[in-house]
């Protein structure tokens, strides 16, 4: 099928187009996700997008679950994109995921979808923020990426949410864990899951006696905690208006322009840095880079004046 008539369908709800558009963009060359991104961006940018990361088996699939139903039953439309980072390929930690989320299968406005990373820097792949755009484009209200939190996940989730949540559980040392790992700095909403196991209140403290180490938070936000028990539905109304009310107090306080701007730059500096690094990949093994390569060996130019040479032959 046409790209553009592939564009064509997604724009008009069919979710066969939108699955075939998603599998597009994560398996897509170069070339198709130009042109696919080039004629969904500007049907983008209505969706609030909302990133969910923790440890391991902190519920944070479970929490997603009883999102959507929340945001359903605010009769706003949803989408999930789970992201498992850890691994190159769909493993049986996202069959389970996808398992749970029958509960949403014949809701025709829930689209849930697993993508494995690709290890692009170690955390989400490149793929990731193309199929938020993908979804946001296919008209849903509410998109949410849920990752597990190894190590850059939750700084590159950060990257590409309006809102950040991160979700622990007690008796795990998971607020001194994400003390020292730098979570706190990037989570906007905390959820201390499973409430129902001793512990949760000390973990709730916990946090709050650390809030003061992200005070610079920016412009002011003070991140609001959450105590759930996903496995009962209990705490999920309020942990979603939690996270709807950061979404509102980021657009009245023009914190959500400047995280579109800054997220924008992100992807003008990877798409940029992509192209220069194909084209010197074109040009690496031919004999402009030899002769300059000898020449440098020779010492009859140094290796910087060399570069300089090479780049503006490359953008000729
Ligand atoms: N006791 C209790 N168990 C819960 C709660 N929420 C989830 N669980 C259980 O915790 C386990 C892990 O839940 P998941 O939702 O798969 O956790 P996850 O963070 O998505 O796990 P990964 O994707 O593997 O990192 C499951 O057995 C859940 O049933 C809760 O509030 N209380
Ligand atoms: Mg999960």
């Amino acid at each position: 099928m046409e790209t553009s008539e592939l564009v064509d369908r997604l724009l008009a709800g069919e979710r066969r187009a939108l699955a075939r558009a998603l599998t597009r963009v994560e398996d897509g060359s170069e070339d198709r996700l130009r042109e696919i991104i080039g004629l969904l961006h500007p049907h983008t940018g209505k969706a609030q997008l909302v990133g969910i990361t923790g440890s391991p088996g902190v519920g944070k699939s479970t929490l997603t679950n009883e999102l959507v139903a929340a945001w359903r039953q605010a009769d706003r439309r949803v989408a999930v994109l789970a992201v498992d980072p850890s691994s190159p390929f769909s493993g049986g930690a996202l069959l389970g995921d996808r398992v749970r989320m029958q509960d949403h299968v014949l809701d025709d406005g829930v689209f849930i979808r697993s993508m494995a990373s690709r290890g692009h820097l170690g955390g989400l792949s490149w793929a990731t923020p193309q199929g938020l755009l993908v979804l946001d484009a296919a008209g849903f209200d509410v998109v949410i990426v849920e990752t597990v939190g190894v190590g850059q996940a939750e700084v590159e989730i950060a990257s590409i949410a309006d809102t950040t949540v991160v979700a622990m559980a007690p008796g795990m040392g998971d607020a001194i864990q994400a003390a020292k790992a730098g979570i706190l700095e990037v989570a906007d909403v905390f959820c201390v899951n499973k409430a129902d196991r001793e512990g949760a209140d000390r973990t709730v403290r916990e946090l709050r006696d650390m809030q003061h180490l992200a005070e610079h938070h920016e412009g002011g936000w003070t991140p609001t905690i959450h105590k759930t028990v996903a496995a009962a539905g209990e705490g999920i109304t309020e942990l979603r208006d939690g996270i709807d009310a950061h979404r509102a107090w980021l657009a009245d306080s023009g914190g959500l322009e400047r995280r579109r701007v800054d997220r924008a730059r992100l992807q003008l500096r990877e798409i940029a840095l992509g192209a220069i690094r194909r084209r010197f990949a074109q040009v690496e093994d031919g004999q402009a880079v030899d002769r300059l390569s000898q020449r440098i060996a020779a010492r009859e130019v140094d290796p910087y004046t060399a570069a300089d040479e090479l780049l503006a032959s490359l953008e000729s």
